[in-house]
């Protein structure tokens, strides 16, 4: 009684091992990490996230929305230098190639974040969504820091 246990064990793990290992490759998801929102002197209304986002996945991940309860509103942004001027510009995407990461840093790409629905001082802790389409999106857990931090 005992080895037909083991040879049904033996039998349903080799049925349902490959289909566990295809579910795999399809929930794997980047990760965010290291990721942090840079309040602005004076309390304005428009803070700036930052984050490296690694894609150890074997498809690319396209970010092509940032949202976030905590604010009005969010968005990819990417600084630029402009004959020697600082400029800001809408990013419609941020492509993360299979195996690729990226990184949102001080004068690059990062989150612009407009209107926080509460006040946020260094310590608390926001959420971001980014989502890429088809229902596929990933969460970030923004640590705030204060102005020049
Ligand atoms: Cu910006």
């Amino acid at each position: 009684m005992k080895t037909r246990c083991l040879i049904l064990v033996a039998i349903l793990a080799c049925a349902v091992l490959p289909a566990c290992a295809r579910d795999k490759a399809d929930t794997c998801v980047p990760v965010v990490r290291d990721a942090w929102i840079r309040l602005v002197p004076g309390g304005m209304p428009m803070h700036a996230g930052f984050a490296r986002i690694d894609n150890p996945c074997k498809t690319p991940f396209t970010v092509t929305a940032v949202a976030s309860d905590a604010y009005g509103s969010a968005s990819l942004h990417e600084t630029t230098l402009v004959n020697g001027i600082s400029r800001m510009r809408a990013l419609p995407q941020l492509a993360l190639p299979a195996g690729g990461s990226v990184e949102l840093e001080p004068g690059g790409v990062h989150l612009m974040l407009m209107d926080p629905k509460k006040p946020l001082k260094p310590g608390d802790h926001v959420v971001l969504r980014f989502e890429a389409g088809k229902g596929r999106a990933i969460n970030g857990d923004f640590a705030v820091r204060a102005a020049g931090g």
